[in-house]
This record gives structure tokens, C-alpha cells and sequence, in this order.
């Protein structure tokens, strides 16, 4: 590895540096080998659809091969390549949106899960269209798990669109033939249009591409956060603090990774537990410090003030410590070489999905029906593993940031209404947000989201791109490990308000929030589309109207090109920092980032360099802020 800037944040530069000292690899490493990743599949233009290929086209126009053997060409090849991306990343999301639906179904008053949220219940009962009315809360629990299970696969009909999309969405959604059906039909849909001699034409691959990423985005995800509420509460703030720099020395600390609330919830509880916290003492530890990892982090962290350890690229170095007894995984984003890192040192990896196993792991499946058992087990192999901590091999690096979080829409609105309060009644709506953006003291708003990807300097891009917005007045709203790396970074705190405009800084201190506010994991975009949506709806105009952009600035998941896909067909302009497998395509490209815009309003900015990308999200915000006025 060479001495070339890897990272933005102190703890990981640290925790590299032990990395090599210690003689174990890490992705930066295994980068180096790989060396400069294929020019073709860089480009979208390899084909491995059927026998007769692999095929790969030229992509050097005019030069070589131009079509692949059954004759596809480089549009044909991009195309299929990204629609099979977008169904990926909503398979992800929407599975897991399934399981917390099917987890919803088995919650009852005695058992593991039960109904933390009934106004929420309530709610979401309204919006399916189930009757509440003297009904068990438990009953109707069952029944909006039924709704929500029904409609990945309900056989005729349309997905029931949540109301928080303005009309003139709906609509032309509704004339573009991009309202999903079933969710699982969707995604079957693209996955036999992709098939070899199926679908051949560009356009109508990423139009299909909208119509499954908008099954994500007002399906899978959508339910997943609202079914994640209704059993697991809806998030308030609270403050935490974030790197790794929360582990503890006379803890035993476990990490939760991956993405699904069910199993990190259990955790979470079972590291309360009496019998194993008197176990902790007879291994000689002081506590149990569970820390989160990713997604399922964001999801403790925004219900339980649950400490985060780290974003994507940390996961390797949470282990480099020597300080942790066990990562818990479930499913999603995690590295398959953990297993064999953690044999270097004495931590126990230990998987829990039968969707996601790893070769070298410990796996310990984990049973909704017995849910707190699983979990105490799990807990256990944990606390027993403290004693095999060699001392000598930990470092916890000092870094860490405090940080306030867990900004669900409720908890945007009542802060919202308890400034409104003193003056006039609350409005229990974004009215106040919304007025902030027509009068100008917020110039605009930002969703700053997704991943890590080693391509870039760790968080850098991210942090630098929170930074310039906040100083222009433009709240941002942050998710995923984006939200993670700001928070790193500090700039979830409501100090940060400090690095904000005046206009910004101003609503941050009347308000009482930081400039930057994480909305949870990345299936809770969905919160940021409700947000979007209802101040649309407020001002009388449509998505695109609003002075409102979204990027994803170190992408690497097909699940960000799901979200990609679902964002540009909600109409928000969106950019992307990492530039996706598309450039063979002419064709593609001109589709994606240009006429796009004239079917849904919105389009893909592919801007690598955060300060041009920057400038470029504020010339737009300030266009439609014209627009908007007139
Ligand atoms: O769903 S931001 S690296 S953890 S994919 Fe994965 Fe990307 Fe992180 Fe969450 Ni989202
Ligand atoms: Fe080649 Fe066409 Fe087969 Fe793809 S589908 S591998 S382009 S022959």
C-alpha cells in the first residue's frame, strides 16, 4: 500500500496504519492488487447474459467489436446491465422490508415483538385503507402486516401509493405507465426483460428501471420504515456519539452490522439482560458496549442513541482494533472477508441470516419466534469471548464526535411546532420548513446519502459537500453512511451550526437542531420522499418544483442505483459521485442525464469532484428557487 491519502477521518488513517503493523489485509489493500478495474465492466459494455458470450463491445467506437453475438449493441448491453442494478438494489430493500412485515405479523402483547408506536399503527392502517375502528390493537397489526406482504405479490391492481405523493406525481407516474404493480412483479419483470432476447431498446429499459425502482422507494422501503416504527418506535431525537473511538477497553464490545432492525433490536435488549450482565462480571468486564455498523447502526442509533462505530469502509478496521469480542451481522454491505480477519485476532463473526451465510463464520441463526433467546445467545458467545483479549493488541484510536440524531418526520414537525408555539398555534405540518424555503432564509435543501467506496478518499467528498451546503444555507438531510461520516465529522452536533449561513444558522438555533439531520438508514429515504413530498403538497406545486436536490457522493451499492433510479422518478435531480457503469452508452448517458428531464422533471448529474458537483447543486437549487418564484 502506498502513502497515498486514503481516508478524511483520523481514526481510520490510525487504524490502517495498524492494519499493516499487524501484517492483515484490508480493502485498500486487496484494491491495490486488483489494480485498475476492468475497462469494459468499468463501462457497462461486458455481457455474460448467455452461453454464447461472454461478450464484450469495443469501447472505442467504430474500433473492434460494435455488437455482441446475438447482435445487442452497446445501448442494448448499458441498458440491461443498469436495469439488472436498480432490480438488485430493490430486491435488497424491499426483502428487507418483507421480513420486518413478517415480523409485524408475529408481534403480540407477550411476545419478542410487540406495537411500540400505536399512533403510527394508526396511521399507517389509515393510509392502506384499513378499517380501525374497535379493533384489537394487535388484530390490526396483523392486518396492515397482511396489506404490506400483499403487496409484493398481489396478482392484479396497482402499489397503493402513499398520499404524501403530490397529485401532479401521481399522475404522471400514472401516464408514463411507471406505477409499479406488485413489488416482487417488478422485479421479475426487469429480470425476464433482461433475459437474452428479450428487451432490446434503451429507453424502455430504464423507463422499466423507474417503474421497480419506484417499488423500492414507495414499497419496500417505504413499508419497511413505517412497519420498523410501528414495532420498534418512532425515532426522537437524542444525541450520541459516533467513530471508533466509542469502543470501550473494559467493555465487551460487540458490533452490529448489515441492515435490518429485527435482530440488532433484540440485541440491543439482551445486552440489558440480568443473567449476562452477572456473567459480565465474572469475566472480569466492566459492561457490555453494543455499537453500531452501517444501516442496522443507523437503526439503533435513531431509537436508541445506540453509539456508531463506523461507516461501510470501518468495518475491517472495527476488527483491526483487538477490541471487539463479536461483529454481529445480518445481512447486506458486510465484507466476506471478516471472517478470516477476525480469525487474526479473537473476534468472533458471527452470522445470523439464512440470507446472507458466510464461509468462516459463526453461524448462529437467528429465530423472530424466539427472537430474545437468539439474541441472548448471541450476546453470550460475546461476553464468554472477552477473556480472550490480548491486551497487546489493541488500539482504540481517541476519535470520536458527538452527535444529535433520530430526525424522523414526526420529530422534524413537533420541533418545528414548539418554536411556531410561542407566537402561533402549531401546525403539525412543515409549514414553518416550508415558508423558510419561499422566503429564502433556506436557500434549499439536500439529500446527502449512500455509501463508501474506496475509488474516493474516505468520507472526504461527503464532508466536504455537507460543509459547503450548510454554509450556503441549504439544510441538509443525510442517511446510510453518508449520515455516519457526517456525524464523524461533527457535523450532527448542534455546535455545527457554527460552519452554517446565517439564514440556516438562525432556523438551527430557533428550531433547535443541527444543520445536518440524519434521517436514518438507507431504506428511510423513504422519509426524505414523505418530507419532500408533503412541502410540494404545501406549496400547491409538484417534486420538481421545489428547490431540492439529492447525491450520492461515494456510491458503490446497486441498492443506491435503486434509489438513484427512485429519486430522479420522484423528481429530484440527483447526482452521483461516483460515475456508474454507463459510459460505453452514448445513448444511455444522453437518457440518464439529459432526457430524463423531460419525462419526470429530474435528471443524473455524474460529477466526481465534490466542489464542482457543489456548485453545480447550488446553481440548480438557486434555478428552481427562480422558477419557483414566478
Ligand atoms: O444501505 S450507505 S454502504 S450500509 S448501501 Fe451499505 Fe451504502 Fe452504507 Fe446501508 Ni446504504
Ligand atoms: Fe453476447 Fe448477446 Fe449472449 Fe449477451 S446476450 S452474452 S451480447 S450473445
Amino acid at each position: 500500500m502506498d502513502d497515498k491519502i486514503l481516508t478524511a477521518d483520523k481514526a481510520t488513517a490510525e487504524l490502517i496504519s495498524k492494519a499493516k503493523n499487524d501484517g492483515v489485509e484490508t480493502v485498500w489493500d486487496r484494491q491495490q492488487i486488483m489494480k485498475a478495474p476492468c475497462g469494459f465492466g468499468e463501462k457497462g459494455l461486458c455481457c455474460r447474459l448467455c452461453a454464447m458470450g461472454p461478450c464484450r463491445i469495443s469501447p472505442t467506437p467504430g474500433k473492434g467489436a460494435q455488437k455482441g453475438l446475438c447482435g445487442a449493441t452497446a445501448d442494448v448491453i448499458v441498458s440491461r446491465n443498469l436495469a439488472r442494478m436498480v432490480a438488485a438494489g430493490t430486491s435488497a430493500h424491499s426483502d428487507h422490508g418483507r421480513s420486518i412485515a413478517h415480523v409485524l405479523h408475529m408481534a403480540s402483547k407477550d411476545g419478542n415483538y410487540t406495537v411500540k408506536d400505536e399512533r403510527k399503527l394508526l396511521e399507517v392502517a389509515k393510509r392502506l385503507g384499513i378499517e380501525t375502528e374497535n379493533k384489537d390493537m394487535f388484530d390490526l397489526a396483523h392486518e396492515v402486516a397482511e396489506y404490506a406482504l400483499n403487496e409484493y405479490g398481489k396478482p392484479f391492481g396497482k402499489l397503493t401509493i402513499p398520499p404524501s405523493v403530490p397529485e401532479q406525481r401521481r399522475k404522471l407516474w400514472e401516464k408514463l405507465d411507471i406505477v409499479p404493480r406488485a413489488i416482487d412483479r417488478e422485479v421479475v419483470a426487469i429480470m425476464h426483460s433482461t433475459h437474452m432476447g428479450c428487451m432490446a431498446d434503451a429507453e424502455s429499459l430504464i423507463t422499466m428501471s423507474l417503474r421497480t425502482a419506484l417499488a423500492d422507494g414507495y414499497g419496500g422501503s417505504y413499508m419497511g420504515t413505517e412497519i420498523s416504527d410501528i414495532l420498534f418506535g418512532t425515532p426522537v431525537a437524542r444525541s450520541t456519539e459516533a467513530n471508533l473511538g466509542v469502543l470501550e477497553h473494559n467493555a465487551v464490545n460487540i458490533i452490529l452490522h448489515g441492515h435490518e432492525p429485527a435482530l440488532s433490536e433484540m440485541i440491543v435488549l439482551a445486552a440489558d439482560d440480568a443473567e449476562l450482565l452477572k456473567l459480565v462480571k465474572e469475566v472480569g468486564a466492566e459492561g457490555i458496549n453494543v455499537t453500531g455498523m452501517c444501516c442496522t447502526g443507523n437503526e439503533v442509533m435513531m431509537r436508541h442513541g445506540v453509539k456508531i462505530a463506523g461507516n461501510f469502509l470501518q468495518q475491517e478496521l472495527a476488527v483491526i482494533t483487538g477490541a471487539v469480542e463479536a461483529v454481529v451481522v445480518d445481512v447486506q454491505c458486510i465484507f466476506p472477508a471478516l471472517p478470516e480477519l477476525a480469525e487474526a485476532y479473537h473476534t468472533k463473526f458471527i452470522t445470523t441470516s439464512p440470507k446472507a451465510r458466510i464461509t468462516g463464520a459463526t453461524h448462529i441463526e437467528f429465530d423472530e419466534a424466539t427472537a430474545y433467546e437468539s439474541a441472548k445467545n448471541i450476546v453470550r458467545e460475546a461476553i464468554l469471548n472477552y477473556k480472550n483479549r490480548n491486551k497487546e493488541k489493541v488500539f482504540i484510536p481517541g476519535s470520536k464526535n458527538h452527535a444529535t440524531v433520530g430526525f424522523s418526520n414526526r420529530t422534524i414537525i413537533n420541533h418545528l411546532d414548539k418554536v411556531v408555539n410561542s407566537h402561533i398555534d402549531p401546525t403539525g405540518t412543515f409549514k414553518p420548513l416550508a415558508d423558510c424555503l419561499t422566503s429564502g432564509v433556506l436557500r434549499g435543501a439536500v439529500g446527502v446519502v449512500g455509501c463508501n467506496n474506496p475509488k474516493k478518499v474516505h468520507d472526504q467528498s461527503m464532508i466536504e459537500i455537507i460543509k459547503t451546503m450548510i454554509a450556503n444555507d441549504i439544510i441538509v438531510v443525510a442517511t446510510g453512511c453518508a449520515a455516519q461520516a457526517a456525524a464523524k465529522a461533527g457535523l450532527l452536533s448542534k455546535d455545527a451550526r457554527r460552519l452554517a449561513g446565517k439564514g440556516l444558522a438562525t432556523v438551527c438555533e430557533l428550531v433547535d437542531i443541527p444543520p445536518v439531520l440524519h434521517m436514518g438508514s438507507c431504506v428511510d429515504i423513504s422519509r426524505i420522499m414523505e418530507l419532500v413530498g408533503e412541502v410540494a403538497k404545501l406549496l400547491g406545486v409538484d417534486n420538481c418544483d421545489l428547490p431540492v436536490v439529492g447525491i450520492a457522493p461515494e456510491w458503490m451499492s446497486e441498492k443506491a442505483v435503486a434509489i438513484g433510479h427512485y429519486v430522479v422518478a420522484s423528481g429530484i435531480d440527483t447526482w452521483l459521485g461516483i460515475t456508474p457503469p454507463i459510459m460505453g452508452s452514448e445513448e444511455v448517458v444522453d437518457i440518464l442525464t439529459n432526457r430524463i428531464e423531460e419525462m419526470v422533471g429530474a435528471k443524473f448529474f455524474i460529477e466526481e469532484d465534490p466542489m464542482k458537483a457543489s456548485r453545480q447543486m447550488i446553481e440548480r437549487i438557486e434555478l428552481k428557487r427562480r422558477r419557483l418564484d414566478k
